[in-house]
């Protein structure tokens, strides 16, 4: 074994040169292994004992892409289409042996090749689009040429990596190796050699790109303008896809180069980079080691059957863990089985679970309305309403019930975990699971830290989010923690704006084309302008109260802010609704005015961030990207602005925190900006800083 660099050595193994590649944790390809393989094809070429190569990977996984963290970073040669254009001019057949996943740059490494071999778990995918990037090496010249544009399209535009079954299938590559990698790939070299199979470089296969349906482009632009509104990289890699086949290969790379570049230098990607590593950073809490002991979660508790509760149990039993849910009513017990089921079969019915996994994941289920069955669970979440006497009164019988050591979390949305740990012996075991809802779908889990929670019962609790596939994030104890503490102050100020002068589908427009999913007014509808409604103390205070008096709670029964027809979720205008607004605010004593979309905008944002100032402030959170991974993943922030404090820094503090004074000028108080924010702007500084 040759070292080449501290990342690449290489090998022989009989007449196969075995180039090794060593880079954890995912092979990224660093300059090391850049350089390496390089400078590894050029001397297996020169060498006559040599009359193939085998590039593969130790540790878990073939290259796993660039590496991420050198963007932004001035790049340093060789740069890896000239390495992959080294591998297009060697003189020797390069086998390409897979296993993890080889995704984008590592896929493109693989295409350079001119065959690959993977094991059957293997996976493959050009991720680079849910960077804000393109395949830039080479990708979306060589793939639909192998595979053909269509499905070299849905592979690129989307993201998402297929199987080796599929691969092979496809024509992505040659063979699935049963046992040792290396040895079968070594074994797959030797037959090429034997049989003197042709050497052919993907660029110059032309069959797949010969007479495209010109069609499949626009009908990518159009879905991709719905799924993925105000993305720039979808778009361009459409565009790159089309020139591979309306170009020579040349030319087709330097238009997607070109491209590539211009995403690279954009600021969507820029935020979508950051994200990817924010989402990872949400696991390291300073005071929690790493290698802290944890519990093991067998078995799990859930209190109430109803919307909450049954999407949390869900979640354990997705992973196999068995979850008894109680109930106090057994017809409530009854219809929160039967709404699991229905998901179920809705599920299955999609093909998103097979058939059989219905039965056996309700099999898991123990449906009781005794809470002493709770007494082995080794977690129980209490997913009740939202009264603090009655958490209370759950929580005092639970410490009786459960055994020793059993972590107790409730699923409160607002409410003081502290005071609910209060009411029992185990303070220590006590903490907060806020899941957010449909809480089956939502990967945003808020995990709330109280005073008395332990380290190994919190790092417990990241350990089995993880486990049903959430992203948790830890929070502190406060009203609303951190997401909805946020949040209320967006819904305070959109309710002032319609009052002042604006209307909601102004107010919603603002913030669709912002890039949310849906308006503040559209999405009141949905989650239903009943909830929190006091109904028998209304007295048309707020306009809250005044449409649920008139019976418009939104969606769920067809009227809200916005009208419904039967059956439908799409808002139409409610010009009685503009009218009793008008009304309302005249009786209130405003006097309407046209209010800009910028104003708009920047009322509904600069609060957002202010708060998030404050949450950082009084510790509420770890660190400023921690609120990002919040805000894009629990309300629908757009991931190419990066999240409230990324948008923050993009704008610029000075220019947040002029906007939040003049606010604050004409509007009172609840734009007083945060001590921090003042803070960061007179050092010059910005959140990112605080994103250790
Ligand atoms: N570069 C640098 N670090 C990376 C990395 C990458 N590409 N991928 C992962 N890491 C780090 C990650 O930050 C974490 O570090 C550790 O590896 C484990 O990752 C030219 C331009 C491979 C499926 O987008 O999808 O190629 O936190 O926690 O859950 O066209 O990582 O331990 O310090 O995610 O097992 C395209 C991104 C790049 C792949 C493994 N490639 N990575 O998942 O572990 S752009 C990607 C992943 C590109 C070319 C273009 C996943 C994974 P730390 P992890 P995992």
């Amino acid at each position: 074994m040759v070292a080449i660099t501290e990342a690449v050595s290489l090998d022989k193994h009989g007449e196969i040169g075995m180039l090794w590649i060593d880079n954890p944790p995912v092979n990224a390809l660093g300059h090391s292994v850049r350089k390496g393989l390089a400078e590894g094809i050029e001397q297996a070429e020169k060498d006559d004992q040599i009359r193939a190569v085998v590039v593969i990977c130790k540790g878990r996984t073939f290259c796993a892409g660039a590496d991420i963290r050198e963007f932004g970073k001035p790049p340093k040669a060789p740069h890896l289409p000239d390495v992959l254009n080294r591998f297009d001019q060697c003189q020797k057949p390069i086998i390409a042996a897979i296993h993890g996943t080889a995704f984008g740059g590592g896929l493109e490494t693989a295409l350079s090749s001119h065959f690959r071999v993977a094991v059957a778990s293997a996976r493959f995918g050009l991720p680079e689009v849910k960077l804000g990037l393109l395949p830039g090496a080479g990708g979306t010249q060589r793939l639909p040429r192998l595979i053909g544009p269509e499905k070299a399209l849905a592979m690129i535009t989307s993201g998402n990596p297929i199987g080796a079954d599929k691969a092979l299938e496809d024509g992505l590559i040659h063979e699935i190796i049963d046992g040792d990698l290396a040895e079968g790939a070594v074994g797959f070299a030797n037959q090429v050699l034997s049989e003197n199979r042709p050497m052919v470089r993907v660029r110059d296969m032309t069959e797949k790109i010969a007479q495209p349906d010109s069609q499949i482009f626009d009908d990518f632009r159009k879905q991709l303008a719905r799924r993925a509104r105000g993305f720039e990289a979808p778009q361009a890699c459409v565009d790159a896809v089309e020139a591979a086949v309306a170009k020579p290969f040349e030319d087709g790379l330097a238009y997607e180069r070109q491209r590539f570049e211009q995403l690279m230098n954009g600021s969507q990607s820029a935020a979508q980079r950051y994200y990817f590593f924010a989402e990872r950073q949400v696991a390291r809490i300073p005071d929690v080691p790493k290698d802290t002991a944890t519990m093991d979660i067998k078995k799990v508790g859930v209190i109430g059957a109803g919307t909450m509760g049954g999407g949390i149990t869900m979640n354990f039993v997705n992973a196999g863990i068995a979850v008894t849910l109680v109930e106090a009513k057994q017809e409530l017990l009854d219809r929160g089985l039967g709404v699991i089921r229905k998901n179920y079969d809705i599920s299955a019915s999609k093909g998103k679970i097979a058939a059989e996994d219905v039965d056996k994941r309700m099999d898991l289920i123990t449906g009781t309305t005794r809470m002493e069955d709770l007494a082995d669970a080794d977690l129980v979440i209490e997913a009740v309403y939202e009264n603090m006497n009655l958490k209370k009164e759950i929580f005092s019988k639970l410490d009786k019930i459960c055994k020793d050591g059993a972590i107790l979390a409730t699923n409160t949305s607002y409410l003081d975990v502290n005071e609910i740990a209060a009411q029992t012996s185990r303070p220590e075991s006590v903490l907060g699971l806020h899941f957010f809802s449909p809480a089956n779908v939502m990967r945003l889990l808020e995990i709330v830290r109280a005073e008395k929670t332990t380290i190994p019962v919190l790092a417990t609790a990241m350990e089995i989010a993880k486990k049903i596939k959430k992203i948790a994030v830890v929070v502190g104890v406060c009203y609303g923690f951190a997401g909805n503490r946020m949040f209320a102050q967006r819904k305070r100020e959109c309710e002032k704006l319609i009052l002042e002068g604006a209307l909601p589908a102004q107010v919603d427009r603002v913030i669709y084309d912002f890039g949310f999913p849906m308006g503040p007014f559209a999405l009141a509808d949905l989650i239903g302008i009943d909830l929190g409604w006091d109904k028998d103390n209304s007295n048309s205070r707020t306009m809250q109260e005044v449409l649920c008096e008139q019976g418009r709670f939104g969606q769920k029964n067809g009227k809200g802010y916005y009208n419904y027809e039967q059956g439908s979720r799409a808002p139409t205008p409610a010009p009685e609704i503009d009218a009793l607004i008008v009304e309302f605010s005249r009786k209130k004593g405003y006097i309407r005015r046209e209010i800009s979309d910028e104003e708009i905008l920047q009322r509904c944002i600069y609060p957002i961030i202010n708060e998030g100032a404050k949450i950082l402030e009084e510790k509420i959170a770890v660190r400023p990207s921690d609120l990002d991974v919040i805000w894009v993943n629990g309300y629908g922030w757009p991931v190419y602005r990066g999240g409230p404090m990324f948008y923050a820094d993009l704008v610029g503090l000075d220019k947040i925190l002029g906007g939040l004074k003049k606010f604050q000028a004409e509007h009172g108080e609840d734009f007083k900006p945060a001590p921090l924010l003042e803070q960061l702007v007179s050092e010059g500084k910005t959140f990112g800083s605080l994103n250790a």
